[in-house]
This record gives C-alpha cells, structure tokens and sequence, in this order.
C-alpha cells in the first residue's frame, strides 16, 4: 500500500492523478498548507523540503518527496505511462514541467492571483514568462493527442498546472493545441478522481 501526502494543489494532484490511473489502492493523509501541517516534524522524515508531495511506499520501505521523482518512481514500479522506447523524451518534458513549467506559473499564482498591486514589474514578467510556456506546449501539441503522442507521466505533470490557466489569466482559446489536450484529459475518470485528492474543493475548470 501507498501512503500519499497531499493538498489540493497542481504538484499534489499529479500523484493523485497517476495513482488513480494506475488503480492501485492508496492512502491518503492531508497535510493542511494553509495552516503549516508540512513544517510538523513528523512530516519533515518524509519530506524533508517540507513541501507536498510525497510518498511512502509500504511494500519496499521507500519514501520520496518532489513530485516529477515520485511520478518516475510509481510509472516504473507499476510498468505504465514511461514506455521505455521513448524514455528520454518523456523526461524532457518532465524536467521541462519541472523546471520551468511549474515554477513558473507558480510565481504567476504569487503576483497575479494573490498579490496583485504589489508589483507590476513581477505582473508583467510573470505574465509574460506563463504566455510564452503556454506557446511551447502549445507548439508542441500541434499534431499530437499528447505530449509525446501517447498519454505518458509527461502529460500528468503538466495537466494540473493548466487546470489553473484561470489563476494565470491565461485564455486557453489562444493556445487551441494545450486546449484540446487540457479537455482530451479532463474527459479521463481517473483524472477526474485524482483531481478531488484529498478533497472536493472545486469542479475542474472548463477550459
Ligand atoms: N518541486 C516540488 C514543489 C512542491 C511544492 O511546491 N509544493 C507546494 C504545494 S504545490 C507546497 O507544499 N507548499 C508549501 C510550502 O511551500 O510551505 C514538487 O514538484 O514536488
């Protein structure tokens, strides 16, 4: 049995997501990061960045934090969405999400979302850097169903975080490639499960 830590949140929901599509059963311990549950000194033996998520793996004893490493970690382990004959590429874009993607838009969320007014030039850049992504994956998109044209790991990192183009005043009608893809996944019931781990707190936005 898997034991996950999580929140409601884009890096959260990519284990979820992938643990709902692998359809192996999982616990799952809420760790509040609105009131400070990921600094409680228990949760730090697992996660020692004090972030979600992370995992522990009863059956091998492994625990892990950084969501692209236990994404890899689950795939292999389980034999799904990391085909070995496109491997390298899957961890492209993994390291893409991970890197840039993710954080990225993460500072969008900071400036644009919850503390707008503070400062235009951190608006703008971080408005600017989450337009220009959007344009990659989109671009890249064009001419596949998925990122690299089977539904892989690469495509449950990168989903969540388009789950909130909303918070990033982002339009996906501008990007019509990340567009379709965003509904093609949201259509999935694994996704729509993993989606509402640990709880309900919002439909999934249309798109
Ligand atoms: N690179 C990490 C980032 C994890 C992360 O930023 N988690 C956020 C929620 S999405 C968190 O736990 N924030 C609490 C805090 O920063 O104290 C991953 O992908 O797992």
């Amino acid at each position: 049995m898997i034991d996950l830590y999580s929140w409601n949140t884009p890096n959260g929901r990519k284990v979820s997501i992938l643990l709902e599509e692998l359809n192996v059963p999982y616990n799952v311990h809420a760790v509040d990061i609105t009131k400070g549950e990921q600094l409680e000194a228990e949760f730090l033996t697992i996660s020692p960045n004090n972030k979600i998520p992370a995992i522990r793996d009863n059956e091998t004893g492994v625990t892990l934090m950084e969501s692209g490493a236990i994404l890899i970690y689950l795939a292999e382990k389980y034999g799904q969405f990391l085909p070995r004959e496109n491997r390298i590429e899957i961890y492209e874009w993994l390291m893409w999400q991970m890197a840039g993607f993710g954080p990225m838009l993460g500072q969008a969320h900071h400036f644009l979302k919850y503390n707008r007014g503070v400062s235009t030039y951190a608006e703008e850049r971080y408005g600017e850097e989450a337009r220009r992504l959007y344009g990659v994956l989109d671009r890249r998109l064009e001419g596949r169903d998925y990122i690299i044209g089977e539904y892989t790991i690469a495509d449950i990192a990168c989903w969540p975080w388009v789950s909130r183009h909303e918070w990033q005043e982002i339009d996906l009608r501008d990007y019509p490639h990340v567009r379709k893809w965003y509904q093609r996944i949201a259509a999935r019931p694994a996704v729509q499960r993993g989606y509402h781990v640990p709880d309900h707190v919002n439909q999934i936005p249309q798109g």
